[in-house]
């Protein structure tokens, strides 16, 4: 709390799909202790009433340069970035909540068609690029593909590192902004009254954050934009004179799973006094409906070489293709294989798969100083006599488990790295209300996994199915929140035990 002083003018405000669905929630609560903005500020209330804009042409050019700027400069480098466009409905939106001086996101029933960001400041001047410098900065707290280090805990106000600023500003398929700047006086900043602040919201479109996706895709830049981009590329941005034509592509599909295909946004004319709507119960239940779609095995090519993947634990499940008896890439090795291997040669060459591809798990074993060469399984690997960086593959077991299986009994975490075999969950795990889940995102390990899986939106009630778990080390916290008809309880500081964390297969 002591972070959140005078001492710094600057405050945000977190939003992720997830945290999202908390904080409406409990909306009713959080409305009923923000006061209402009632003075005017005559000097914009004239203007206003001129018809002027909340943004001058100068900040609108300033804001979307450098997000298109800090878009073209990710690390490590996107594959799918596009380029930003200003767009005048966001920006009417952004206006229409910037009048209502409320610190917290909305209006509600815009929040699952738009993403949102927000800034506020008082005292020194600052230009608006300051805020959204400030967004970006959150990638010190942001590992790419996860945020590991940045789960902020964000029933009511956020505290620990947030990054969801920076995800949605570097959002990938998020190319429209529109942003206005409105001064609020006397506005309510989780219970300290500012006397005067400079309130700054973008809208973007589509939404980004995404429940369980990274915000881009990783590779060179502009070699993976949607057709509809026809090829063109700008400063490391997808990009085609005139804008684009916009129909979803199939990164779309895949992308946007949670909720339907946003829709054009569409608002009521700026009404500074105007109440937003209080969501009803029924809004609320229907927001906490979650579908994951995050998977923990990467699909790789014949060819792909595993030091070319992404780094972490997330990256030691892999699925092959068939048919890569045909071109298996370089294999350095036999039993362990050079980095430089190709991961499903070194499959085929160790009998973890066939040419019908398959999953296999990669285990690194760091370096050794030789590799032999032999021909195995269709697959005649190389010899080396330098030091290298090595891993091994083995198949991954499959396991059904019950509703009220642990990871704590089931696979309890260890270092340095652990797989634990894809699970097969029994339908109907929603009914055993006897067993417990702990937290949101990062489970507690002696929560069930089944239905830790149902309420992260990886499994369905209904069909039960196939996940991944991944057994992590323990976390201080864990959130509770209502998702998917469950209603998970909150911890914290464990004594013992560790987290989990559960991925579709898809
Ligand atoms: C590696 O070194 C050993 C002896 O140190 C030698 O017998 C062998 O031929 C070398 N292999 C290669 C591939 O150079
Ligand atoms: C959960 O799934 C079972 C089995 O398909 C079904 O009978 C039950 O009605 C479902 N429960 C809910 C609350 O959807
Ligand atoms: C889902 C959620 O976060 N609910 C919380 C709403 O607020 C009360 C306290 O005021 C909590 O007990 C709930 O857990």
């Amino acid at each position: 709390d002591k972070r959140h002083s005078s001492s710094f003018t600057s405050l945000f405000l977190c939003l992720t799909q997830t945290v999202l669905a908390m904080v409406l929630t409990n909306s009713t609560k959080l409305e009923s202790i923000l006061d209402k903005y009632s003075d005017k500020d005559e000097e914009w209330w004239r203007a206003r009433s001129r018809g002027k804009r909340a943004i001058s042409e100068g900040d609108m050019h300033l804001i979307l340069d450098l997000h298109n700027k800090l878009r073209g400069q990710v690390h490590p480098p996107a594959s799918n970035m596009e380029y930003m466009v200003w767009d005048y409905e966001l920006e009417r939106s952004a206006e229409h909540w910037a009048y209502s001086c409320r610190w917290e996101h909305g209006p509600s029933h815009m929040l699952t068609q738009i993403g949102q960001n927000l800034g506020a400041h008082w005292g020194r001047d600052r230009p608006p690029t300051y805020h959204v410098q400030a967004w970006y900065d959150e990638v010190r707290y942001y590992s790419y593909p996860y945020s590991q280090e940045c789960n902020p805990h964000c029933p009511f106000r956020c505290s620990g590192p947030v990054c969801t600023h920076y995800t949605q500003l570097v959002w990938a398929t998020s190319n429209r902004i529109g942003c206005a700047i409105n001064v609020c006086y006397n506005m309510n900043v989780w219970g300290m009254i500012w006397a005067k602040a400079v309130y700054l919201v973008c809208n973007y479109s589509p939404p980004g954050n995404w429940w369980g996706h990274a915000p881009y895709k990783y590779g060179a830049p502009c070699s993976a934009c949607p057709a509809s981009y026809g090829g063109g590329c700008r400063d490391n941005l997808c990009y085609k004179d005139g804008g684009v034509d916009r129909r979803p592509a199939p990164e779309l599909e895949e992308t946007n799973y949670i909720e339907p295909e946003p829709e054009p946004v569409r608002d009521r004319e700026p009404q500074p006094r105007a109440q937003t709507p209080n969501p009803s119960p029924n809004d609320n239940l229907e927001r906490n409906q979650v579908v994951s779609t995050e998977q923990m095995c990467q699909q790789v090519d014949c060819e792909t070489k595993l030091r070319d993947r992404c780094k972490g634990t997330t990256c030691n499940r892999y699925e092959c293709p068939p048919g890569c008896l045909d071109s298996p890439g370089k294999v350095v090795g036999t039993g362990y294989y050079d980095m430089q291997s190709s991961v499903c040669g070194a499959a085929l060459h160790s009998g973890v798969i066939d040419n019908d591809g398959g999953w296999l798990d990669v285990t690194r074993l760091g370096r050794k100083q030789q590799f032999t060469k032999s021909y195995k399984n269709g697959i005649q690997s190389l010899g080396k006599n330098r030091s290298a960086n090595s891993y091994k593959v083995e198949s991954v077991p499959v396991k059904a488990v019950r509703c009220d299986t642990t990871v704590a009994l089931f696979c309890p975490f260890k270092k340095p790295v652990r797989h634990c075999p894809r699970l097969y969950c029994p339908r109907n795990c929603l009914h055993d209300s006897q067993t417990r889940v702990i937290g949101t995102k990062y489970y507690a390990d002696k929560s069930s996994i089944c239905r830790a899986a149902i309420h992260a939106g990886v499994i369905q009630n209904e069909s039960g199915g196939y996940l991944d778990v991944m057994p992590v080390d323990k976390r201080n916290q864990y959130s509770g929140s209502y998702q998917n008809g469950i209603t998970s309880e909150s911890l914290l500081n464990p004594t013992s035990g560790k987290a989990f964390r559960v991925f579709a297969v898809i």
